[in-house]
């Protein structure tokens, strides 16, 4: 027989044609993946499970077209890969572009669309044609007749190519799920989810997720937003004469302290002598300070979204949502978020990170918040050395942040957030000063020692602010975003607080501080016992600066206010007030930790509901596009642009930190995180 024989009764063979397909459709996904995107791989689970993850969409698709026979089954798997090639090629031209993957609102959006079409010709490469290549080859061989059309497959065969498509798809899931747990969930970042699923399943999933959103939207109307603006206003806490107005026309810097929990601030550990050290020694100075309010019953009310929960809430005044990030999922909503009120006053807008602009979303969500810039690991030095975890360990990001944060028109609004004090707290050898604690658990252990590296970086950070000359007209506020340790350490946590932790105790840990630095004002100089949560941030802020806020849809309580409303909900209905503590439903007295009659948490428990009810209705029906506080004037976000070229236009040239792009792996250490 000779080789073209061969070759013919391969071609010939019924499955053919369609495991050609199938094979160039995963090759090609796989060199995309491998040369377009900056993925981050950073684990050889992570290596296997890009290149796996090709295989299941195009088993499943193109196993749409063997339900058919004869030609019809042909052009019908031309058709459904040329719209798979046509999804994955309009990322690639999007991804260099953006270096963002696509989201169908985002794609949507005239200014975008004008912007990538605009400059498509200039972003399509000549070697671009090998994304077309096996369309043309599959063309060829139906049209040269070299494969023959043939009867129906055996429903038995179709049957099977399915159940092997969706058995590799549910061990890609769960593999994925093992290295990234919550992956689907939580919705991390775009990024994550075209590495381990692939940009045709990222791409339903997406789809689903638009879907949901505008169909919740659509049911909605104006009249749905009256009962809320009724509730807020009914609830509204009066401003304190004495700080009201007090720092008006300051410069604001938020500071996220990563997974920074309260206990910590007056911790002590012994060192190599016995002798007791604070484990944050320059925080702990500031409980006292003369211009800082340290509140001491401060909690977070994060959900899922973690660090973009509580930046959510710090800026809204709103509660994040009971799953997911609120920033990954509502990031097309109309907010009123501090950035874009202080913008109406005159203010810069600025965000500083040292990870990747689309973690979280932040940089879809950031433009709807009112952000102008965000700085993120693109304007910082990502050298190996500079780089643990999720991205820029503090100190070199606060040292990089100077002179960009010098080169910003005041007054402004920024936010910094950290990252070195982050689950799994692993420093790099040439950091650690401090000794790890003894609790028997590594986790539990290192946690003193990214926190006290965390204090060291603050430290370092207002000493450059005071030589800057910038600190005496900025008020700072500084919040841990969420708990470091979560319930799992909490054998080793019952060492750490010398006391067995009940679910009463484990609701007091999530205490988180919060400071405010206001130079103009006298604080009580001692820590302030006021009950609060972090969507209480934003009025307390607001009316230091000198902006009222009666009309804006809040359910936050400025925090120095004499009607201060000490009710703080977690996001999971359970709640803290002065008095009582609810978890599960089980009522506790804070002062004995002892349960009592359910009836006396009663009319708190009925607040908390109502409020994260309504926070919700607001959020996922996108009410406030209905509502317009009055002076309100909203900020036009079709300008807002994070790409470096343009951001980089408005800056001084020696901010220029450095121009690298994103290296093949963001992460150094990536344990499994988001515990
Ligand atoms: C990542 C950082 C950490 O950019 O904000 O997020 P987290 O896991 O804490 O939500
Ligand atoms: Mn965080």
């Amino acid at each position: 027989m000779t080789l073209l024989n061969i070759t013919k009764k391969i071609m010939n063979r019924k499955m053919t044609f369609f495991f050609i397909a199938v094979l160039l459709l995963w090759a090609k996904s796989y060199y995309a993946y491998l040369t377009e995107f900056n993925l981050g791989v950073s684990n050889n689970m992570q290596r296997f499970l890009l290149f796996l993850n090709p295989a299941s969409s195009a088993l499943f698709f193109l196993g749409i077209a063997l339900i058919f026979k004869g030609r019809k089954q042909y052009v019908l798997t031309i058709i459904i890969d040329l719209i798979l090639t046509i999804v994955l090629y309009a990322n690639v031209v999007f991804y260099r572009f953006f270096s963002d993957f696509i989201t169908l609102p985002v794609i949507f959006q005239t200014k975008n669309f004008g912007e990538v079409s605009g400059s498509a010709q200039a972003l399509m490469e000549p070697h671009d044609a090998i994304y077309f290549v096996d369309i043309l080859l599959l063309i060829a061989l139906v049209v040269f007749k070299v494969v023959k059309p043939h009867e129906r497959l055996q429903w038995r065969t179709v049957g099977s190519v399915f159940t092997a498509a969706i058995v590799l798809f549910a061990i890609n899931l769960s593999l994925a799920e093992a290295d990234r747990p919550q992956l689907l969930q939580r919705a991390f970042d775009r990024n994550y989810l075209v590495k381990y699923l692939g940009a045709y399943n990222y791409t339903i999933y997406d789809l689903i997720q638009n879907a949901r959103t505008s169909a919740q939207r659509a049911m909605a109307d104006s009249s749905d937003v009256v009962d809320v603006a009724n509730y807020v206003k009914s609830n509204y806490s009066e401003p304190n004469p004495k700080y009201f107005g007090k720092a008006k026309g300051d410069n604001v810097i938020y500071i996220s302290l990563e997974s920074l929990q309260n206990f910590m601030i007056d911790y002590q550990l012994p060192d190599e002598n016995g002798k007791m050290q604070y484990v944050m020694p320059f925080l702990h100075s500031l409980t006292t300070d003369d211009h800082t309010f340290y509140f001491k019953n401060f909690f977070h009310q994060t959900g899922q979204g973690k660090t973009s929960d509580a930046e959510f809430m710090m800026e809204n005044s709103l509660f994040p949502l009971s799953q997911g990030s609120v920033f990954y999922t509502k990031a097309q909503n109309t907010y009123q978020a501090a950035p874009e009120i202080l913008h109406d006053h005159g203010y810069t807008t600025a965000v500083f990170h040292g990870n990747y602009k689309s973690f979280w979303n932040r940089d879809v969500m950031y433009k709807s918040l009112g952000y102008d810039k965000f700085f993120d690991a693109r304007y910082y030095d990502m050298q190996p050395d500079h780089v643990i975890n999720y991205g820029m360990e503090d100190k070199p990001f606060f040292t990089e942040s100077m002179p960009l944060l010098k080169g910003l028109k005041q007054p402004f609004y920024t936010k910094f957030i950290t990252l070195s004090n982050h689950f799994d707290f692993k420093l790099d050898p040439e950091d650690i000063d401090f000794p790890a604690g003894d609790f028997g658990d590594g986790v539990v252990n290192r946690y003193f020692q990214t926190a006290h590296y965390l204090d060291e970086a603050l430290k370092q950070f207002f000493t450059d602010l005071k030589k800057s000359g910038l600190y005496d007209h900025t008020v700072i506020v500084m919040y841990g975003d969420h708990y470091g340790i979560s319930e799992n350490h909490n054998k080793a946590m019952e060492k750490v607080m010398g006391q067995p932790i009940t679910p009463f105790e484990n609701a007091q840990l999530q205490r988180v501080p919060l400071f405010i630095h206001v130079p103009q004002v006298k604080s009580p100089g001692k820590p302030i016992e006021t009950y609060g949560g972090e969507v209480d941030v934003r009025p307390t802020l607001m009316h230091l600066l000198g902006i009222n806020t009666k009309d804006f849809i809040a359910f936050g309580s400025d925090l120095l206010s004499k009607q201060h409303r000490d009710i703080v909900p977690f996001r999971n209905g359970d709640f803290v007030t002065t008095k009582y503590t609810s978890v599960k439903g089980t009522c506790y007295l804070n002062a004995t930790g002892e349960k009592v009659d359910s009836k006396l948490c009663k009319p708190y428990d009925e607040i908390a509901k109502k409020e994260l009810e309504m926070s919700d209705k607001v959020v996922n029906s996108d009410l406030l596009r209905f509502y317009k506080p009055k002076g309100f004037v909203p900020m036009d976000k079709s300008k807002i642009d994070y790409r470096r070229e343009v951001q980089d236009k408005d800056m001084p040239p020696s901010s220029f930190i450095n121009y690298d792009q994103q290296p093949e792996t963001t992460t150094k250490t990536m344990g499994t995180e988001g515990e």
